[in-house]
């Protein structure tokens, strides 16, 4: 088991910190004065969050070494075969709040705006808090994996976790790409490319997770860190820069905009 951050993680981790800083700068420069600003603020935070919490992993301040001794999740009398492992507890931390921002970034997409309040009003707010709790819980369940020991702990989280995911993957899939399908083949078209960008780069995710540390350790810490740097940047960075390059596509320069 693996409980040493080693120079390969550290550098990877400040390519993560750096890479979003530049992120989240080139998206205020790309969605700088574009009509739709709240998809620039969710995908600004999104990156920014990010580069804190790679700041805390690269600065050695966000892994724990998960053992007996040090985690409440490990149950006393746990078997002998479990020994220690370094996890970046950080990464949940940036997921639980940046999933649902990114979440939110596609929806917004995808639903058209309300006009007036009603019944209308209340059902979307109930497709996207189904959205968002499912997500929040997919990453809470999947942090309490990651922080067991016993292995079959550790996979009845992973299960849960998984679960949680398919609810999100339907609910974007169904009720949501239904709605963007309404909205004209601009909208439709650039709401299913996100979609499928969205669900490619979030599948790997729990494929690295059970392949590394926390699942079988089948790859090393090293490569792990590596991965998840260059899959994270992409899920955030190259989602966010996408999304506001095809709504400023659809919606037009501001001036525009504003004279229709
Ligand atoms: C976990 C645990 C095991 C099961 C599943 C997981 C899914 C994680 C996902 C994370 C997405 C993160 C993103 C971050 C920002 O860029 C938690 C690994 C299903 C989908 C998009």
């Amino acid at each position: 088991m693996e409980t040493i951050m080693t120079t390969s993680q550290e550098t990877w981790l400040w390519i993560g910190t750096a890479g979003m800083a530049l992120g989240a700068l080139s998206i205020q420069i790309v969605g700088h004065g574009m009509t739709q600003s709240h998809h620039r603020v969710t995908s600004f935070f999104v990156c920014a969050i990010a580069a804190c919490l790679y700041l805390l992993m690269a600065q050695g301040q966000g892994d724990i070494i998960v053992s007996k001794a040090t985690l409440a999740l490990t149950p006393l009398g746990i078997g002998a075969d479990v020994s220690a492992k370094l996890v970046y507890f950080a990464r949940y931390i940036d997921w639980i709040v940046t999933t649902p921002l990114l979440l939110i970034g596609l929806v917004t997409v995808g639903l058209k705006p309300l006009s007036g309040g009603g019944e209308q009003t209340r059902e979307r707010l109930g497709l996207v808090a189904g959205i968002i709790g499912a997500d929040i819980m997919m990453i809470l369940t999947g942090l309490f994996g990651a922080l067991s020991l016993d292995s079959t702990h550790k996979y009845v989280w992973f299960a849960v976790s998984f679960g949680f995911f398919i609810a999100v993957l339907a609910l974007v899939w169904g009720p949501v790409r239904a709605a963007a399908a309404e909205q004209g083949a601009a909208t439709a078209a650039l709401y299913n490319k996100l979609l499928g960008i969205l669900t490619v780069l979030w599948f790997i995710y729990p494929v690295l997770w059970l392949l590394g540390t926390e699942g079988t350790g089948a790859i090393s810490l090293n490569t792990e860190v590596a991965v998840f740097t260059i899959i994270d940047l992409s899920a955030k960075v190259g989602f966010g820069l996408l999304l506001l390059t095809g709504i400023k596509k659809i919606t037009g320069p501001p001036a525009a905009a504003g004279a229709s």
